[in-house]
């Protein structure tokens, strides 16, 4: 037996060394592995960020990272069919019709979701802070922009949203390199508040400016909280505004088209534009949805995480009153009512350094006159 407890004394030393030996080989790979990894992470702020108590900035880096190059890059919209609720089958837009520059697409300095500036900065202040707009316009001075967008908003008394809008839209469609002119479209006092009109006066008023790829109807008070959510056109009509602050994040239905949308010039026209005989809140948009869906358009919304929009609070307008019985005549005439009958008086055209302001008097009466004769029993 003793030779055989010697052996196994022998045996027991020699295992000894080798796992000292494992052991120390195991401690100096993790050391080097830390090593690198440290330097990894510090070369991308991570270490430093934390230390500073950054951790969220740099998690919406991270997270804009990812999104940026797996969802921007394929394009991501979701169909939305009213005809079947809550349907919303996913579509890889190709854009078809735009002329592609070559800025860096998708950009390279986007922010991710942020939280929207509320501060009321005086409009001499924001004409500082944004110095690379002149006559409401930005084009990129180094590269050709992946489309020319042009925001139409239409409005009416409204000066501190209006300075909340341009602080929060400027500066985000600057980072999507885009080349864009704002519109400010304000309609004269007396008649009620015309949503659908002032927008088909402001498409008409850009494109007189110069040929934009793109136009963008966008409420005041309903604003992009994340730079993914881009100012651009695709295969189809794009609706932005898909979780709206005041909806609770949500939209209030399904078909929902309002607060803002996209159309590429074609598809405006093809649409035949907002309908002009909406006086008044309310309507106008679910008619618009109605005629991108008889113009065989399918509207189209953006990946679900990026279409987070704040809004800002502020007195309503008049609710129009007629909105249900509207929505029943535009039915029937909707391709007299929109761009091709078109009429107002432009009152004033001033390109500030912001925005081009474009001041138009709409006269009620005049254009319910035409209603009568468009719905005329004869015409039926
Ligand atoms: C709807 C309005 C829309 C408005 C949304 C959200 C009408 C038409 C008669 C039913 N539609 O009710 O215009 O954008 O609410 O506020 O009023």
């Amino acid at each position: 037996m003793k030779p055989l407890n010697i052996t196994s004394q022998a045996k027991s030393k020699r295992s000894d060394k080798s796992w000292y030996i494992l052991s120390a080989g195991l401690i100096i790979s993790v050391t080097v592995i830390f090593i690198l990894d440290l330097q990894f992470f510090a070369s991308t702020n991570f270490i430093r960020n934390t230390l500073n108590g950054k951790m969220l900035e740099v998690l919406s880096a991270a997270d804009n990272f990812t999104n940026r190059f797996i969802d921007t890059m394929k394009h991501k919209l979701i169909i939305i069919d009213s005809d079947i609720p809550d349907s919303a089958s996913e579509q890889h837009v190709t854009d078809r019709f735009s002329n592609h520059g070559n800025c860096t697409w998708p950009p390279l300095n986007l922010q991710g979701r942020t939280p929207l500036n509320r501060t009321d900065i005086p409009i001499e202040k924001l004409d500082k802070k944004y110095t690379f707009m002149a006559d409401g316009h930005y084009k990129p001075k180094n590269c050709t922009a992946y489309q020319k967008i042009a925001i139409v908003v239409p409005y009416r008394d409204r000066q501190l949203q209006l300075r909340i809008f341009l602080n929060n839209v400027i500066p985000r469609i600057h980072r999507q390199q885009l080349e864009f002119g704002i519109y400010i479209v304000e309609q004269t006092a007396g008649s009620l508040f015309n949503r659908g009109m002032l927008s088909n006066i402001g498409f008409v008023q850009a494109m007189k400016d110069m040929a934009y790829d793109c136009v963008v109807i966008h409420d005041l008070d309903i604003l992009p909280e994340d730079d993914r959510n881009f100012y651009i056109c695709g295969d189809n009509p794009i609706h932005m505004a898909t979780k709206v602050e005041k909806f609770k994040y949500r939209v209030p239905y399904h078909s929902f088209a309002g607060g803002i949308s996209t159309f590429s010039r074609k598809q405006y026209e093809d649409i035949n534009g907002f309908p002009n005989q909406f006086f008044g809140w309310g309507g106008e948009d679910d008619e618009l949805f109605a005629r991108i869906k008889r113009s065989n358009y399918k509207m189209t919304r953006p990946f679900d995480a990026h279409g987070h929009c704040g809004s800002v609070q502020h007195s309503g307008q008049r609710t129009g009153n007629d909105r249900m019985k509207m929505l029943q005549i535009s039915r029937k005439i909707w391709k007299q009512d929109g761009l091709t009958d078109l009429e107002y008086n432009l009152v004033e055209k001033r390109r500030k350094q912001l925005y081009v302001w474009v001041y138009a008097d709409i006269n009620m009466a005049k254009v319910r006159e035409k209603l009568k004769k468009l719905n005329s029993p004869s015409r039926k």
